[in-house]
């Protein structure tokens, strides 16, 4: 056991800052055992500050402290207190201004948690978001303290040829011992999570992009040599990302230089730090041959969030950890309005709430539950979760359908000019939208401190005399983890209602002189139950509820078969056409669980889905990306989650069952689709190809399932004749999960063309850590004992032990636990190495109630084991005790 349980933070006890920081001034002397930090920071006492005596605290962690001196002089130790946390000066200068000098020793190669200055092969490089920035210096690490920071680094200059940091570059020089030196400046006050800085053996492209106003900015995308080829679709991307800022924000940017450095360890995707990005080299390397088409997008999306992030994160920034969906929610917002422009929407959207209703919807209603802006926290790199982020995005995207786009962009104009230069709190957003609108949002903010999805159930009946509608709404929300008692939300519930005909009808709401122009309504919900009659329809309408999913909650409306298929062939709103598809698929793959589970034989194949699948095989459709998503069976954690218990192998048994049979009624169609859409088109990344792409290959994931050898010879033949990642992985995917007798000499094959691509490595372990097949488990364990598996790369550890545990349900919930049992012991080994990585590992085991008996107790058996665990982090405690309480 732990000695003594962490300490908790509480939103409630924040109080300002007792000192600010005007100015800090950094040297570092680099060297990957023994880094010497010297900083000097102009200190003063905060006019706001609670308490005129109190003492000046500054935050340190596993740093050597060599000296301090305050306004010059040497302080004795017995003037200070040092704790493993803490420099504390209890007797600070009643003075203005005064200045504070520290000198620390840092070993970035001890450092395998990566965070603060770590190592990545030869590259040193920083990570200070949430509180890293405290491993290199002692600081007062909160992000309310915003200071000037000016850099200088020196280091060897065969070893350290590039020095970055922060802003612009002011001064260079050489040194004796072929050393030499780089001073940056960064003019805006920016708090110390920001602060970034690189020292490697890097080759870098260059571009231009000049602003409205007329800024020249150098763009830098700094890599290793062998990647310089690479690079071409992140400088394209964040010359768009810029753009799309200018046109749809009137956001510009503010410094000379913009740079991004790929590094190949890194604990997520990217980090904004101001005017020098560091991203994981996942999400900015891209070429035909290496990268798939999904790589290509989220490449164009991370790269597009990190620069969002210099206005919603850097120029305004957050009060404290608290109000991080502040930044996240609102970048996230934004960088999926980015990609919706620059892509096809319904897409986009579908793909965001696929992501939102499988994984939040789960944490929601887990162990682990927290409200967008939570309440408490041990570590707060614990709540960087998809609540914060794609909850947060859905709470910012619901202001905006209730204010309408030129509405909500008055709002974030107000914000922009309000804020500027602050960190400030998600109240203060809220405000500003409010302020600039002229809109009451009291009960909207309920979405910011409630926590769990809220449960709408709509009812609707149609009276034929009258000719009206009625549409009875309620709301609810199950209790969560410390929140009992829910109050009702303000829900933008969007509905269109289709006639007979298959058109939307006009919508008249009794009491409206005449029905409005559009034909979708947004319906304000404020009450636990609400009515709403729609008036002059002359013939019983088919209800479209929920439209865009205008509102992250579960709905429940009950409609049949046939007006499933009936939306799914009709409704304008691209999204619930889609979705509606989804909703007839679960519930048939659903009854097929039942058939299963009562032992009994599944039944012949259900007519309504293959005549829905036959009409939309038959359809002319101008977005083949779209039809992909719609032929697309819903995955097994979206029917998982439909379950009140969860039976892992009846899901993946019904259905894999409900595929076949759909592949066997269709199998013509589906190969004459496969074949007109396999061109070469291998580096054509416009949305034709891609759609042609993507269709394509969910046509062969379809014929894979006849598992003979005629499609067995198609799956090859695609592999090895693939000149894009696109299609050499789908295929491989394919092999690899069939009988197919050349799987053994795929995978070899593929891992010798790609040996020198690590990210491409990467796709191999992740491709064999989630095949279906039975005995993954042990091959899994084989793999660990690869030449190229390595537990102190997280893109290594996610691809293998993540993909496993997390996209292997039917193997990762294998009835005897040793499933369970493999993740428990790599928790605990890879907690001795990076708390970060383990504890975004402990994820599958918190969802231990939504599982029968047995599997239940073997879970908790290892969630306990991990919580026991002598010297186990902060990290992993906090996930692991919240998630057995
Ligand atoms: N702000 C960073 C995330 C930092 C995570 C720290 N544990 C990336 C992003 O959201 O843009
Ligand atoms: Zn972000």
């Amino acid at each position: 056991m732990r000695e003594s349980a962490p300490r908790t933070v509480y939103l409630k006890d924040y109080t300002p800052p007792d000192y600010l920081v005007g100015s800090v001034e950094l040297t570092f002397l680099l060297d990957e055992e023994n880094t010497r930090v010297t900083s000097r920071l102009r200190l003063q006492k905060n006019p706001a500050s609670a308490n005129p005596n109190a003492p000046l605290v500054l935050e340190g962690e596993q740093l050597q402290l060599e000296w301090v001196k305050l306004d010059g002089q040497l302080l004795k130790p017995e003037r200070y207190e040092l704790t493993p946390e803490n420099l504390t000066i209890a007797w600070a200068p009643k003075v203005e201004v005064f200045t504070l000098e520290i000198e620390t020793r840092i070993n970035p190669k001890a450092n395998t948690a990566l965070e603060g200055l770590y190592l990545s092969k030869d590259m040193l490089c920083t990570q200070c978001e949430a509180q890293g920035f405290r491993k290199i210096t002692y600081f007062p690490d909160r992000p309310d303290v915003m200071a000037k920071f000016t850099t200088t680094l020196i280091g060897d200059k065969w070893r350290y040829p590039v020095l970055l940091s922060n802003g612009n570059k002011v001064a260079s020089g050489d040194l004796k011992k072929n050393r030499h030196w780089v001073k940056w400046e960064d003019p805006f006050p920016k708090p110390c999570y920001l602060f970034a800085l690189v020292a490697g053996r890097l080759d870098h492209i260059e571009d231009v992009h000049v602003t409205p106003s007329g800024r020249e900015v150098t763009l830098q995308i700094y890599v290793e040599r062998h990647d310089l080829d690479k690079c071409g679709h992140a400088m394209a991307s964040l010359k768009n990302a810029m753009r799309w800022d200018e046109e749809v924000f009137g956001r510009e940017y503010d410094l000379d230089l913009y740079m991004i450095v790929a590094v190949g360890h890194f604990n997520m995707g990217a980090m904004e730090n101001k005017g020098l990005n560091i991203f994981n080299t996942k999400y900015v390397l891209a070429r035909p041959d290496t990268a798939t088409d999904a790589d290509y997008e989220h490449v164009e999306g991370v790269i597009g969030h990190e620069y969002f992030h210099n206005w919603t994160g850097n120029r305004i920034t957050c009060r404290d950890w608290f109000q991080l969906s502040l930044k996240e929610g609102l970048t996230v917002f934004r960088d999926q309005e980015f990609t919706a422009d620059r892509s096809s929407r319904a897409v986009k959207r579908i793909e965001d709430v696929n992501l939102l209703r499988t994984r939040q919807f789960a944490e929601d209603a887990g162990p682990l539950a927290h409200p967008v802006r939570p309440d408490s926290y041990i570590e707060i790199n614990n709540f960087y979760t998809l609540t914060v982020y794609e909850k947060g995005a859905e709470v910012v995207r619901m202001l905006h359908t209730l204010l309408g786009p030129e509405g909500f962009r008055k709002g974030t104009d107000l914000y922009f000019e309000r804020h500027d230069g602050q960190a400030v709190t998600c109240d203060d957003f809220v405000k500003a939208m409010e302020d600039a609108n002229g809109a009451d949002f009291t009960q909207f903010r309920r979405w910011y401190r409630q926590a769990g999805t809220p449960e709408v159930c709509v009812l609707s009946s149609y009276d034929a005399d009258s000719q009206t509608l009625e549409l009875a709404v309620r709301q609810s929300c199950a209790p969560t983890p410390g929140q009992a008692d829910k109050e009702p939300l303000h829900i933008p519930f969007a509905v269109g209602l289709i006639g007979p005909d298959g058109a939307d009808c006009p919508l008249q709401l009794e009491g409206e002189p005449e029905p409005s122009s559009a034909t979708t309504r947004v319906l304000d919900l404020t009450q636990p139950e609400q009515r709403f009659r729609f008036v002059n329809l002359p013939q019983k309408p088919v209800v479209s509820a929920l439209r865009g999913f205008s509102a992250p909650v579960r709905l429940h409306h009950p409609i049949d078969y046939d007006e499933l298929a009936f939306l799914l062939g009709h409704d304008s709103d691209p999204f619930n056409r889609w979705d509606a598809g989804q909703t007839l698929a679960s519930r048939i793959i659903l009854s097929r669980v039942e058939q299963i589970k009562a032992g009994g034989t599944p039944g012949a194949s259900d007519p309504h889905l293959v005549s829905a699948y036959r009409k939309a095989l038959s359809q002319d459709w101008s977005d083949l990306s779209y039809l992909a998503l719609l032929l697309t069976l819903p995955s097994e954690d979206y029917v998982s989650a439909l379950m009140k218990t969860i039976d892992p192998e009846a899901v993946h048994a019904a259905r894999q069952s409900v595929k076949r049979e759909l592949t066997e009624e269709l199998q013509d169609r589906l190969l004459e689709l496969y074949r007109s859409n396999h061109r070469d088109e291998s580096g054509c990344f416009d949305e034709g190809a891609i759609g042609r792409r993507k269709l394509k290959n969910v046509c062969l994931g379809f014929l894979s399932e006849l598992d003979n050898s005629a499609i067995h010879a198609l799956e090859v033949a695609q592999f090895r004749g693939a000149r894009n990642m696109t299609d050499q992985i789908a295929a491989l995917g394919c092999v690899v999960n069939s009988s197919n007798p050349e799987r053994q000499a795929c995978l070899e094959d593929f891992y010798r063309q790609w040996e020198q691509e690590d990210l491409v490595i990467d796709k191999w372990f992740a491709l064999q850590a989630s095949c279906h097949r039975s005995g993954a488990l042990e091959r899994v364990q084989g793999l660990l004992a690869h030449r190229a598996f390595d537990l102190r790369n997280p893109n290594r550890v996610r691809s293998l032990i993540g993909a496993f545990c997390q996209a292997n349900p039917v193997n990762f919930h294998r009835l005897d636990g040793s499933g369970y049992r493999f993740l428990g012991d790599h928790v605990i080994a890879l907690d001795g190495i990076n708390p970060q990585i383990a504890s975004r590992m402990v994820g599958p085991l918190t969802q231990w109630r939504r599982y029968g008996g047995n599997r239940q107790k073997l879970m908790r058996e290892q969630l306990q084991r991990i919580a026991g665990t002598d010297g186990i982090s902060a990290d992993v405690f906090e996930m692991a005790t919240k998630s057995l309480a």
